[in-house]
């Protein structure tokens, strides 16, 4: 009996668990154990036994349960105490933490702010198919059957007929097919052309410009552009245009802004060459010119089965400009693949 409690009892101070004590309860106090079972049989031994073996085995009992009972309460206090600790909640922390706001790409923030510029100079804006057909693309833009920008190497081809637009005029004749004279759109979006360098990618954006109706001259043009440099770059700008070509426009022009970083002048107060105009005083941003009869000529007028466009009658000017070159120069970004890169570091620093 000594011998049986003594081991009990270190097995009971040796419990690291409530857990593991309440097994050790059970190999000394359950209904098969020694102990119990000894308890159970009193009545079988002779009755001068019965009194003192009783006494002692219920002494014991009962000494093992106190032992226990004590036990398994500082057992489960430091668990709780445990349970406590792990689970604890810091409740003067901040709420749920604030989602990050994502915010709009440079590009897509450069093409509103020019599409509210020309709304504001009664345009309207439209958007054209990314996938075109030669007739739109080429074609009805006045491009000879050999100008070089057709070639397997300056287009993406999808079939002999079909390409990725390599500029956004396409929608342009579309335009004038859907819509009777007087027309006044712009048409930002996504061209393709097969170059890829550190000043050109496959993919860039556009915003052209067309209007069309009587008696539209070329100062109508400068005037437009003008009003769209001054809201861009600034209300002291200048404009100037440069004799140039292009297939679609006679004559046609390169567009260039007074710099505004030296005001025109090409250096800098401290005397050194300006770095954006590269003393030049003059920034180029897009090209435009008065558009083509031969275009007008490209339009059917299957609704009216007239000509819509008559070349006779009606004048008209367009403009095309890239999207990455002018935010570029308003932010003075330095590298027109990091538009293209995703990386939030440059993304974050626009809006
Ligand atoms: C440039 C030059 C230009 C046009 C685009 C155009 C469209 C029609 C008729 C006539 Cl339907 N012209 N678009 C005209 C002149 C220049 O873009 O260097 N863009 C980046």
């Amino acid at each position: 009996m000594r011998e049986l409690t003594e081991k009990a009892r270190a097995e009971i101070a040796a419990a690291g668990s409530s857990a593991q004590l309440e097994q050790v309860r059970v190999r000394y106090l359950g209904r098969r154990a020694e102990l119990p079972l000894l308890l159970r049989g009193v009545a079988q031994l002779p009755p001068e036994q019965r009194a003192e073996v009783g006494r002692q085995a219920n002494l014991a009992r009962r000494d093992l349960e106190a032992l226990i009972a004590e036990r398994m309460e500082t057992l489960a206090v430091g668990e709780m105490q445990g349970r406590l600790a792990a689970d604890a909640i810091d409740v003067t922390l901040p709420g749920s933490p604030t989602v990050p706001v994502g915010r709009l790409h440079v590009l897509t923030q450069t093409t509103r702010e020019l599409e509210d510029i020309f709304l504001g100079l009664g345009f309207t804006v439209l958007e054209g198919p990314e996938v075109e057909t030669v007739h739109y693309n080429f074609d009805a833009l006045n491009h000879g059957k050999t100008h070089p920008a057709r070639a397997r190497t300056d287009t993406f081809y999808l079939s002999n007929e079909v390409v990725l637009r390599t500029h956004t005029s396409p929608m342009q004749i579309r335009a004038m097919e859907a819509h009777p004279p007087p027309l006044y759109v712009v048409i930002p979006g996504r061209v393709f052309r097969p170059d890829s360098d550190a000043t050109h990618t496959p993919q860039f954006h556009q915003i052209e410009g067309l209007a069309v109706d009587e008696d539209i001259t070329l100062a109508d043009l400068k005037g437009t552009l003008l009003a769209f440099a001054r809201a861009v770059f600034g209300d002291e700008r200048q404009v100037r245009l440069r004799p140039h070509f292009f297939p679609f426009t006679e004559p046609s022009v390169e567009v260039d802004v007074s710099c505004f970083q030296c005001s025109g002048s090409g250096s800098m107060r401290d005397g050194s060459r300006c770095a954006l105009c590269k003393g030049e005083g003059w920034l180029e941003v897009l090209g435009a010119g008065e558009v083509d009869p031969n275009v007008y000529s490209a339009v059917p007028d299957t609704e009216r089965n007239a000509p819509g466009y008559d070349p006779e009658k009606v004048q008209g000017y367009a403009w095309g400009m890239g999207i990455e070159r002018i935010a570029m120069l308003k932010h003075g970004i330095p590298d027109l693949r990091l538009y293209f890169e995703n990386d939030l570091r440059f993304l974050g620093q626009f809006g």
